[in-house]
């Protein structure tokens, strides 16, 4: 009985699930910038997209590194939504999640896959601010 109600709680994505309350209940606390170096970082990264699902242990390690380094870029459901989710197929040139969308000042897209290298770059990309 307890076990029905804590499946239809938790969904059936249980690990999942789990790992995306424990991260909630334990957020840090975001780094705090004056304003004008704020504004900065910004629009510095106004260019980028995450694309990403919501319970995949990799997805929330970059959604935690943003939340904790203060950095607000459109974060992206390629698990539901189907524009997304062909997008990431079609011009990343595979489903998997996290990718991140950098957007060229020439149009031109970058699809930067590995949870890793999107820390790297989102972390040379506002050091110093
Ligand atoms: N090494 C990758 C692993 C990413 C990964 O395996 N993501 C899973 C979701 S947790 C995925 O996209 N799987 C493809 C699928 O679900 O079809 C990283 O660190 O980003």
């Amino acid at each position: 009985m307890a076990k029905k109600i804590l499946r239809r709680v938790l969904g059936r994505n249980l690990f999942g699930n789990f790992l995306r309350i424990a991260n909630f209940i334990t957020l840090p606390k975001p780094i705090e910038r004056m304003q004008a170096d704020q504004d900065k970082i910004d629009i510095m990264t106004k260019n980028l997209s995450l694309y990403n699902f919501a319970n995949c242990p990799f997805c929330i390690k970059v959604r935690r590194f943003m939340h904790e380094s203060n950095i607000n870029i459109d974060i992206l459901d390629a698990a539901n939504d189907d524009a997304h989710k062909s997008d990431l197929m079609n011009y990343g040139g595979k489903y998997q999640a996290p990718c991140l969308r950098i957007t060229e000042p020439n149009g031109e897209d970058e699809w930067l896959y590995e949870s890793d290298d999107i820390i790297s770059y989102l972390r040379k990309l506002t050091a110093g601010n």
